[in-house]
Order: structure tokens, then sequence, then C-alpha cells
């Protein structure tokens, strides 16, 4: 009904609904599978009727565009905030935050030292919402993103009557500068200054916002973390825990333990990665400068830490230093896990395998000494309803017929029901018919944006994500290559006989991420030969997909023949879009890392292709490649030779991609688990040789996805980690 009435509104006004929805850009908030994560999770919390919030920055500069131009990616600055109609500015709900200055300390009436932050400047956080309507509920929660801006307002107009107008403009733009642009790395931590005050300006406006909200229900102190439960997406809110204590002690009066009692009561927090170039750290002299009263607090959470550390454990000698908050380096660091470690009740792991790695690596220590209960796992999840009722509509038209309505998209499991369907012919015809139908389209795209034709009815290969090198998307494209080789040396007769494929990229490199620049190169260099080369024809086509966003995800999920998740083993938290894929239909040709592993015990490992070394063997490969010989993979060598003979041009280019597996270490094992990748790809062929055989694996598959829809995943933290339950709704008729 609803749905109607828009469509006649529109038609009476002279629109088309297609046309206003292209006009929606997306939000452009985020840099990979962190933020999507957090998206799908407000999805989930209002369409499960939990009282949530989030709070997050407003972008005026979200993550960058991409164009590719000569093989190239160059970055452009996505306007995305020029038209969204679903932000209410909301310049009533302001916070003053503030930066710099000194710490005073004097004695109040009780003899007790009391911590005055003075000084400094401020700058006016302003309250952004964003409405996120829960699915088949009344519900709608808020997403609440803050702006920042000068605190005198428009600008200093005492500094502008005086004529200093450049100074009082300066102002002005030095407060905008805070939530101007998003950094633009995925799994790379760099210690600027600006993206500490982001951090700061975040958490700061956001806990006075949670604080105000509870001091109305004039409850005591003590009952904070019942009211209240606080997750720290990753490291970057960390700030928050030291935040909140210094509200307490400073502001409000509370002493040191009970602060500290509700504090470590309220906050949880989940680590998304292992990779140690990820693990924030903070200067000292720079938390210093910004953040003088953090630091004592910093420190004084620190020295109460290791005395008890010390009580319980007087003969670790080394424990200490190696679970200090500060690393006694030079600048010294302030290691901001360990602060958000010591600073939660809770701390989770995104898939098993990932929560049972930093449980026995980066966090054994804290083991030790938290115990064991401290540490769970949530394995990650994804919104059924973007993921399949929004991007597939035909295939969640089809479940729905057959598994008695909608029912599936709000209780994953019932997906289980088609698999009674699995031999019923009229059904995987459609099946079949519905993935046809999205490969045209994408081809369409393909041929729209990459100007090359691609036969769909080969099968698609995708590898769709951010450009990192423990992703291994060069292990892709020099199997790629490998595969162009060997149909090249084929006679023509043999060629026929052989699977005609379409290799798709897509994937935005971190602008100062040189390594992954050049990965693209090479892709884009590979396509260029491959797809004009006559003796190929449609057997290979190479595609980079310039600009991967989540509107692209859209098309290209659905469209999915096989994807790649081929991290190397114990590198990747869990992934995300591999739970997308499978849900579309698409089969995985995946490495035994993250949540591809729950993935083979949910759908059966005859219906997956898992290839390489176990996380397991990883430090003495990486060992034996240091101190002993390195040998390369002989067809690996060969793809060498051809790229370094120029084949695909600039051979300078791709040197340094080359000389990372031959000549420094093969970190990411590229040349360990090449002759297994291409066997096992031989094997992808060959499976989809057998359509009908194919189509099971596939239908079945999506029968058994429901464990990883995010509604399983937000109960899991609403239960083992909040403590809360949720409200009672009506059921919304007829949606
Ligand atoms: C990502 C992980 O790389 C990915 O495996 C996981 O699925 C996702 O989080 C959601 O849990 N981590 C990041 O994007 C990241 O930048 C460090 O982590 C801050």
């Amino acid at each position: 009904m609803l749905i109607s009435n828009c469509l006649a509104g529109l038609a009476d006004l002279g629109f088309r609904i297609e046309d206003v929805i292209e006009q929606e850009h997306d939000a452009a908030l985020g840099n990979g599978g962190l933020g999507r994560l957090a998206a799908c999770f407000l999805d989930s919390l209002a369409s499960l009727n939990y009282p949530a919030w989030g709070y997050g920055l407003r972008y005026r500069y979200g993550i960058f565009k991409q164009e590719i131009i000569d093989g190239y990616q160059v970055e452009v600055p996505d306007y995305w905030l020029d038209f969204n109609p679903w932000e209410f500015p909301r310049h009533d709900v302001t916070v003053d935050i503030q930066f710099f200055g000194h710490v005073r300390k004097s004695t109040d009436e009780n003899g007790r030292t009391v911590a005055h932050w003075e000084g400094g400047e401020i700058v006016k956080a302003v309250a952004y919402d964003v409405p996120i309507p829960g699915y088949a509920t009344p519900s709608t929660n808020n997403l609440r993103l803050w702006s920042s801006t000068a605190a005198s307002g428009e600008f200093d107009f005492q500094k502008f009557n005086n004529g200093d107008y450049e100074s009082s403009v300066a102002d002005q733009q030095r407060a905008e500068t805070i939530s101007a642009v998003l950094y633009p790395n995925d799994n790379l931590e760099r210690g600027k200054e600006l993206r500490l005050k982001q951090q700061y300006f975040w958490v700061a406006a956001s806990l006075y916002d949670i604080v105000r909200r509870f001091k109305k229900s004039k409850r005591p102190w003590k009952e904070f973390p019942e009211q209240v439960a606080i997750q720290l997406n990753d490291t970057h809110p960390t700030l928050a825990v030291v935040e909140l204590q210094r509200i307490l002690l400073d502001l409000e009066g509370l002493e040191w333990d009970e602060a500290w009692n509700i504090v470590t009561n309220t906050f949880g927090y989940t680590n998304h990665t292992v990779l140690p170039e990820a693990l924030e750290k903070w200067s000292v002299p720079l938390i210093q400068h910004l953040l003088p009263r953090h630091l004592q607090i910093i420190y004084d959470i620190n020295l109460y830490f290791l005395q008890s550390v010390e009580r319980r454990f007087p003969e670790e000698r080394d424990l200490l230093g190696r679970v200090s908050i500060i690393e006694e380096s030079q600048p010294k660091m302030v290691r901001m896990a360990h602060l958000a470690i010591v600073g939660s009740h809770k701390v989770n792991g995104v898939a098993e395998l990932h929560s049972d790695l930093i449980k026995t690596t980066i966090f054994k220590d804290f083991v030790t000494i938290f115990g064991p209960d401290k540490f769970t796992n949530v394995t990650n999840g994804i919104t059924p309803r973007r993921w399949l009722h929004q991007a597939n509509p035909r295939l969640s038209e089809l479940i729905s017929s057959k598994t008695g309505g909608k029912d599936f998209l709000t209780d994953l499991n019932e997906l289980n029901k088609i698999e009674l369907y699995v031999k019923d012919k009229a059904f995987r015809k459609e099946w079949a018919d519905i993935k046809l139908a999205n490969k045209e389209r994408l081809a369409k795209h393909i041929q729209a944006s990459a100007g090359v034709t691609v036969d769909p009815t080969a099968l698609f290969d995708v590898q769709v994500k951010r450009i990192h090198e423990y992703k291994r998307q060069q292990l892709n494209i020099f199997g790629v290559i490998h595969r162009y080789l060997t149909l090249k040396a084929m006679s023509p007769e043999e060629r026929k006989k052989q699977q005609p494929r379409v290799s798709i990229f897509g994937g935005k490199a971190a602008p100062g991420y040189w390594m992954a620049k050049q990965i693209i190169h090479l892709i884009n260099s590979v396509g260029k030969v491959v797809n004009n080369d006559e003796d190929i024809g449609d057997l290979l086509k190479v595609v980079f997909l310039e600009d991967y966003n989540v509107s692209k995800a859209e098309i290209i999920i659905p469209a999915s023949d096989i994807s790649e998740h081929i991290s190397t083993a114990g590198t990747e938290a869990s992934g995300t879009s591999n739970m997308k894929f499978v849900l579309n239909g698409g089969l995985i040709i995946g490495t035994c890392d993250g949540a591809n592993i729950e993935i083979t015990r949910e759908i059966g490992e005859n219906n997956i292709f898992l290839f390489g070394n176990l996380a397991e063997d990883v430090e003495d490969l990486r060992h034996a490649h240091t101190y002993g010989t390195h040998e390369i993979d002989p067809d690996l060598n060969r793809v060498f030779q051809e790229i370094e003979k120029g084949t695909f041009g600039s051979t300078q280019d791709f040197a340094a991609l080359i000389s990372a597996v031959r000549d420094h270490g093969d970190y990411y094992l590229v040349s360990d688990d090449f002759h297994s990748y291409i066997e096992t790809q031989a094997l992808v062929d060959d499976a989809y040789r057998n359509q009908e055989e194919w189509i099971t694996k596939c239908i079945t598959s999506v029968a058994r996805m429901g464990f990883f829809s995010s509604d399983r995943c937000i109960n899991e933290y609403a239960e083992g980690i909040w403590n809360i339950e949720p409200l009672r709704v009506e059921k919304e008729e007829g949606a």
C-alpha cells in the first residue's frame, strides 16, 4: 500500500521512482568491513527492538571516489553531503569540546585533591540525527553523527569587527577541520594529531549525550552500568574509557574505585584485527599536549593496574612491561588495545579462529591476568534485509514462495526450508534464471563502466574488497596470469574444452599504500593484454570495476559464481562479504581463515573450495623464508618471468610486487599457497562444468546460512555482553 502510494505520488509530481532512487548517495562514513558491519548492526538493533544508539562523526568528505585512469587509481573527493535527505540537523543538541590547556589541582573541603582542566580551546559539536528504521517493526533507532564548528558560531565577531577578518575565518575553518575528512586507511593506523582530535571529539560529545540522558533519570551513579552499555567498535573510541572516568572523578566527585568500577562494567571492547600495523598507539607527548588531564588519568589507570598485576604475579619480571598501557619506547606510546582491555568487562573477537588467536597471541598475557571468561567470541553477521531482500529481490521472492512468506528475513534459520526443494526442477530452473539475470545485469554494468564485453554464461569469479597485501589480490592476479599463459600454450582444440571465466576485481587502495596501488595497476595492465588477445577471446576476461562501494556491491554480489576470500591464514579477522556471496547463491574459494571456517562448518565442506596453509603453520613458514632457503613455486616463477619480459607493460612498476615474494621473505605466503590455489581453481572449473551439481551446491549452501544473520550476532552481544532485552513492540502488519 505504502509503496504504491509513493509511486503514484511521485508520478503526479512528474518523477519516476528509479530516477529518485538514483539521486541517493552511499553514506561514505567508513572504509571497509568494520564500518559496514556497524551498519548491519544498526539495522539489526532496530529490527530486533533493542533501544540502542549509534554514534559517529559526520564527515564532510567520507571515503574518496576512486577513478581508474590509464590503469592507475586516482582519488577524487566525494561530495556525499550535498544531497542527504536522511539527516536531521539538531542545532539544539550541541556540546562544547575542550582541547589543549593545562591541569590545575586544588583541595576541596574534605581534603580531597580535585583536578581542574582549564584553558585551551573549545570546539562545538553539533548533532545530526539519522533515523534507522527497523524492518517489520515500528521501532526506529537513531544514529547520531557529530559535526564540528567553531564554538563562537559563524566566526569570532570581535575579531571580525576589529578588522581581523582572516583570523576569524581561520578559527572557524580550524574547528570544521575536525569532522572534515575520513582517514582513508583500512587496517592501518597512522598517529596523526588530527585523527586523535577526531577520536576525542566524537567520544566526548557522545559520552556527554549518554551521561546527560542518564542524569535525567535521577538514578544513583552505581546504576549506570545497568542502564548503559557502551561497545567499543575497535580501539578508535577507547578514549571514552578515560573520559568517563574523568567525568565521574573530576566533575561528579566520585572516588577513584567507585568510578572505575562503573567504567569497567559499562564498556565492552570488540577487536577487529590482529595485524600489528593496525593496532593503535598514540604518543605520550601528543596526548599530553592535546588532552593533559586524560594523560594523567591514563597513567593512574596503568599504575593501579600494574600494581594489581605485580601483587598477583610477583615472580613474573617481564609481564609488567608486556601488559603495560604505556610502551617504554622513544617517545613513550599509549597502547590503546591494552587500555581498552583494562577498561572493559568483556573483550571479543569477530570469528572463532580470530577470537582464539587473540587469546593465544596478542592478548595472551591478559588472559592470564583476567582469566579466560573475560574473552569471548561473537562471530560477525550481515543483515538479510539489505544483502538478500534488497540486493537480490528475485531470489528473495523465490525463497519466500518456498518458506511460506517473509519470515526468513527476520529469522534467517527459516532458510533451511529451501533445502527440501533442492531437487525440485521448477525451483532449480528459476534459481538458475535468477543467477543468469543477475549476471546479465552485471555484464551490462561492466560494459558501461569498464568498456569490456563479457559473456554472462562464463564463470564469474569475483574478488571485491579493500586492496591489501594480506587479502592477497596479488595471488589472484598472478593466478590469472598463470591461466592466461596456460591457455596461450594450448592448441585451439584444447582451448575449446576450457571453462570460460571472467575475473572481476574491485576495491580501493588507501591513497598512501603504494603496494596496493601497484596491485591495481597490474590487474588493469593484465586486463588490457588479455581482453584484447584474439587467441583467448571469451575464455578469459579480466575486469577492474572502478569505485567499489555498497551500491556496486549490491549489483556485483548477486552475480557471482565464485568469490575469492584468500587472505593469508590468520590475517582476516572474519570477513563479512564471504557471507554475502554465499547468501546470494555463489560459492567460495578461500583459505582457512576468519569466518570461512565457520561457513564451511555450516554449509558443508563439499560446498566450498578451501586451499592453502593453515594459520598454525604460518609462523614457521615465515621463519623458514627468513632464515632458510626460499624456493619460489615454479609456476609462479614463470608468471614472474612473463611480467619481467614486459608482456604487461611497465616492468618497473611491478618489480616490487615480485620482489616482495622473491626477495623480501614473502610475508603473505603467496608462493607457499600458489600451487594449492591453482589446483583448487582447476577444481572450481570442473565443478562448474557440471551445472546440475553446481546448482545443488548453491541451493544447499544458501539453505544453511541462517547462522550468519547479524540478528543472531546482535542477540549474542545483547545477552552475553550488554545484558539487555528487546523492548516489547507490536509487530507491524504487512511488512
Ligand atoms: C575488519 C576485518 O579486517 C574484517 O576481517 C572484519 O570482517 C571486519 O573488520 C568486521 O569485523 N577490520 C577492519 O576493518 C579494521 O580496520 C582495524 O580493523 C581497525
